[in-house]
Formats: structure tokens, C-alpha cells, sequence
């Protein structure tokens, strides 16, 4: 695939930041938690209104808007010539304790991309493509990036429709009920290519002063739910060696998990984010206790190392405390390396733009990492200040939201008018 500037070259065209600041902080507003940050988990009643004003966006700017069997959103601008568009986009959904940035940022500025060659009337050879896709987070039904897994064909909508929520709802019933249990079929079209706009949500670009990242990869997520069962006991009367206490077994998984991390070094992380005791009362032995396990590394075979230490220390504490223990798998998936000429073409157009860019690998998980399963597929990050996310002090500066956003812009319209591959 080459790049190569084409009839339409977006040449001095750059989208218009006050509409799309705007747009970001109106889709803030949706779920907003009072402290400059938004909660709208997958599927929920403000996910449904953040879908909603999105969509309207979408429409208001004549795009094709259409919505698949697991409730991802596509809304397509033509091209001169039919075909699979050029795809960006990104999720809408948050975590309970998310920002305005974090998949936001990739869904509005590729509207705005949309909009400014709309408005200049800048036309493309092919047609150019934003999504939001469903259930990206994860936090409410595991695992991650779920609606573009399914989009990519990486698991059937059907099975996806009777995967259980934290809150004890079926997806298929949630999706019914905010109105987004669409009829284009799943999977979805294979585009030209995909391009997702993203917040670092890390700490490199930052430290570095670079501006833009030609995002190399995702490293490979491992999730797992552990349910520890006891002996619910009295915490005055029950001597030490006749407890089976299943909180202080969980405790020790989130020691362990920072302990496995510290010991395999490099780019290994873990995380217990999730920690709840049975009864939860201060004089009573807990007698059940779940946790979760997060465990990441851009190394498939660290990756694997990292979970067989951990099912070991678990195995361990079940036996030695007198426990049973229930593991259930919650997500997993191996590294992705994006396609080479997507990288390229990144981190040349940033260059162009006069921006300091530098390649690294993702260190959370995308939606570009699936969509990579049928096209090539590549991101454009920009700085996350203090390297701060899923926190409501999420922020990116301004003149980076921008700067992305026109790196963004003409990315994919180098994709959208490129020659034919030879
Ligand atoms: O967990 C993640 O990496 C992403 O926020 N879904
Ligand atoms: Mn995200
Ligand atoms: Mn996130």
C-alpha cells in the first residue's frame, strides 16, 4: 500500500478544533460525574444518550449511518468510487471513573474530519468511515473491545447476547432496551484500512515532549475473575489456625500480582481492581471473597509466564488456608503488532506536520487491535496529561487534541485516495 497524495490532497485543510472541543465537552456532559470527569458504562442508560448525540451528529451531517447486531455504529461518507471505506472511530463507552478523552477523542475526530472535507468539499476516491463500537471498556460486560471483536468476527453476536454483566444483566436484553440492537449484519465489512485516534493514556509521549504517537501494537490483556470460598467465623473466638479466611486469601492475590510484576520487570503490569469480602462486617472471618486479575505485557510468553506464577500463588493460598477456589476467564488476547505501512504513513504525516513523534507500543487495549484482524490498522496517539486515565483529570492539551486531529485528518485521506495497490 503506498501513500501518496491524491486528486483530493487535504493539503493546507485542517479541522475546525472549536467544534470539536465542543463536541467533546457536550459528550462530557453525558454521564458527567461533577468532577470534570463521565461514567457511562456499556450499555447503560447514558450510554444510550451519548449514542444518541452522536448519532445525531452523524445524521445531521448526511452521513450513512447504520447500526450492526451488537450495536456498533458506522456512519459512512461516500468516495467517488464504491468500495470498503477507510474506517476510523473508536468507543463512547467509559469506565466509572472516566475522563472526556479516552475513546471520545477517536469517534469526534473523525466526525470532524468528516465535516471539514464536507464543508470544503473536498471529496475522496473512497469512501471514509467513523464508528463507535460497543462495550469497548469492558468494565460492565468482560471482555474488552467486545463490539469490535464481534465486528471483526472474533466471536458470534449471539454468544455476545447472553454474556452476564457485573450487575447481573444479560447483554442481549441491555442492548434490546436502549434501542441499539441493530440489523446490519455481524461481522462487519472489512474496511480499506482503519485508523483510530487515541489518548495515550500513559505516561511516554509526555515525558518525552513528543506531540504524536505512531502506535506500533497492543500488548496482549489477560483478565480473570477468582472466587475464594471459606468459612464465615467469629473474628474474636476463632483461633488463627482454625480459620479459612477467603479475604485475606483475595488480599493476597493483589500482593502476589504486584509482586509477579516487580519480578518479571520490563513491561509486565498487574492489577486487582476489583476486590469485594463476604459479609464485609468487622467482626466476621470473611468466608467468600472474589477478586479480579489484570494482567498485561507486550511479550506473549512473559504474558504467560506472569499468569502460571499467579494461578501457582492462588493454588497455594486455597491450600494452605482451606479453601475452594472458582477461576473464571474474563478476557484474553496476544499482542497485536499493527500493519508496517500504517505505522509509516503516521509517523511521516506527523513529521510533515511539524510534530514530534515517536513510536511505541499501546498499553491498553483498542479497538484498532481487533479491526487489525481484517485490514491494516493503526493509531495516532496523543499525550495524556501526567499520564493520567480512567480518572475524571483525564486531560490532553488542546493544541494536541488538534494536532492529532489534522494528523488524523490526512492519514486518512492519503488512505481514501491512494492508488490501487499495484
Ligand atoms: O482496559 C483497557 O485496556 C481498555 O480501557 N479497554
Ligand atoms: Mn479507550
Ligand atoms: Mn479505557
Amino acid at each position: 500500500m503506498r501513500a501518496a497524495r491524491g486528486p483530493s490532497d487535504v493539503g493546507e485543510l485542517r479541522v475546525d478544533a472549536a467544534r470539536l472541543h465542543s463536541r467533546l465537552a457536550e459528550l462530557g456532559e453525558i454521564g458527567s460525574t461533577g468532577d470534570g470527569g463521565c461514567a457511562r458504562l456499556a450499555l447503560t442508560d447514558e450510554d444510550r444518550a451519548g449514542r444518541d448525540l452522536v448519532v445525531t451528529w452523524m445524521r445531521d451531517l448526511g452521513l450513512d449511518v447504520r447500526v450492526d447486531g451488537i450495536g456498533n455504529v458506522v456512519a459512512v461518507r461516500p468516495g467517488r468510487e464504491p468500495g470498503p471505506p477507510v474506517m476510523c472511530g473508536s468507543h463512547i463507552d467509559t469506565v466509572a471513573t472516566g475522563g472526556v478523552f479516552d475513546g471520545n477523542l477517536g469517534v469526534l475526530a473523525g466526525l470532524e474530519v468528516l465535516e471539514t472535507l464536507e464543508r470544503a468539499g473536498r471529496s475522496t476516491r473512497r469512501p471514509i468511515a467513523v464508528a463507535f463500537f460497543t462495550d469497548e471498556e469492558g468494565s460492565r460486560f468482560s471482555p474488552d473491545m467486545l463490539g469490535s471483536l464481534v465486528y471483526a468476527g472474533g466471536m458470534a453476536a449471539e454468544e455476545a447476547y447472553d454474556l452476564v454483566g457485573i450487575d447481573g444483566k444479560r447483554l442481549g436484553d441491555e442492548l434490546a432496551r436502549i434501542g441499539y440492537l441493530g440489523t446490519t449484519p455481524c461481522p462487519g465489512e472489512a474496511p480499506y484500512a482503519y485508523v483510530e485516534l487515541h489518548i495515550e493514556q500513559g505516561p511516554v509521549l509526555e515525558h518525552h515532549g513528543d506531540v504524536i504517537g505512531a502506535v506500533t501494537g497492543v500488548q496482549g490483556i489477560s483478565w480473570q475473575e477468582v472466587t475464594f470460598e471459606g468459612q464465615f467465623n467469629h473474628a474474636g473466638t476463632t483461633p488463627m489456625s482454625y480459620r479459612h479466611d477467603a479475604g485475606y486469601a483475595a488480599a493476597a492475590v493483589a500482593v502476589a500480582a504486584r509482586q509477579i510484576a516487580e519480578e518479571l520487570g520490563g513491561h509486565q503490569v498487574a492489577t486487582v481492581g476489583a476486590l469485594e469480602v463476604r459479609p464485609g462486617l468487622v467482626n466476621v472471618v470473611a468466608g467468600r471473597a472474589r477478586c479480579t486479575v489484570d494482567l498485561r505485557n507486550i511479550d506473549e510468553e512473559v504474558l504467560e509466564e506472569a499468569e502460571r506464577r499467579m494461578a501457582a500463588e492462588i493454588d497455594r493460598l486455597a491450600g494452605s488456608e482451606g479453601l475452594t477456589v472458582a477461576r473464571r476467564g474474563l478476557a484474553r488476547f496476544e499482542p497485536v503488532a499493527f500493519d508496517g505501512r500504517v505505522v509509516d504513513l503516521v509517523e511521516a504525516t506527523a513529521r510533515e506536520h511539524g510534530h514530534r513523534v515517536r513510536r511505541l507500543p499501546s498499553g491498553a487495549g483498542h479497538d484498532a487491535q481487533m479491526l487489525a484482524r481484517m485490514c491494516p490498522a493503526g493509531m495516532v496517539f496523543v499525550p495524556s496529561v501526567g499520564g493520567v486515565s480512567h480518572n475524571p483529570a483525564e486531560r490532553t492539551l488542546p493544541e494536541h487534541v488538534e494536532a492529532g486531529a489534522n494528523v488524523l485528518l490526512d492519514v486518512l485521506c492519503r488512505l481514501a485516495d491512494e492508488d490501487p495497490a499495484s
